[in-house]
């Protein structure tokens, strides 16, 4: 057997939706592509996430009358942000950015396709008990550290980072691969989480140094 490689990094939501003048912009989401296409040579094993909802999914507020995208609304599996339509399976806005350049990425993860359930994880639903699969991809190929690097930060990048904890992974985000939506604290409070769980956090620069 090819032995395995124990780093998988993993980028999350790198997709036109989450870029400034996207239907759900990021400020400063472009910024992260040059960033990520030069960390990801970095490492042999690269898995890319992708935001990918139908259009009648739970978490728009075009769905629900009289609601408007950032307000809140309980949903059976708890408190659901209402965001703008966004990542719609198979539109230009859910597409990859153009100039991230990650050709050996070996798995692509679509995630929050239940209509009625959201997914900021990459590894559990929202639900908190609907696995996607990728803890059980990641330990079958023997990956033991998982770098997070991409969209958004304090959605889904902290909850992947955190749910990739709880699966017995070592967890390192790459904060400046990162931006954040910071919503009502939102980015404060998923440091904080991700801090108490361990996560840690390294800077770029530190990883892979920068050429022109
Ligand atoms: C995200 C809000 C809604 C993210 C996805 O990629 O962080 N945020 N859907
Ligand atoms: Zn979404």
């Amino acid at each position: 057997m090819i032995k395995p490689v124990e780093d998988a990094l993993l980028v999350v939501d790198v997709q036109y939706d989450f870029m400034p003048g996207g239907a759900l912009a990021v400020a400063a989401g472009d910024e992260v592509v040059p960033v990520i296409n030069r960390l990801a040579r970095a490492f042999s094993h690269v898995v890319l996430t992708q935001d990918w909802h139908p259009r009648s999914h739970v978490s728009f507020a075009a769905n629900h009358t009289g609601r408007k995208p950032f307000e809140m609304m309980t949903r059976p599996y708890g408190e659901q942000v209402l965001w703008p339509v966004h990542c719609v399976q198979d539109t230009p806005g859910a597409a990859l950015h153009r100039d991230l350049h990650v050709p050996h990425a070996r798995l692509v993860v679509r995630k929050g396709h239940h209509e009625h359930v959201d997914s900021y994880s990459a590894f559990v639903e929202a639900d908190r008990v609907t696995p996607t699969g990728l803890a059980g991809y990641l330990r079958d190929v023997g990956a033991k550290r998982v770098w997070l690097a991409g969209l958004a930060t304090d959605y889904c990048v902290a909850w992947s980072a955190l749910d990739a904890r709880a699966a017995g992974f070592d967890v390192i985000v790459i904060e400046d691969a990162c931006r954040a939506i910071d919503l009502n604290g939102s980015l404060e409070r998923a440091w904080q989480d991700m801090n108490a769980a361990g996560v840690c956090r390294m800077l770029s620069e530190d990883i892979v140094r920068k050429t022109t």
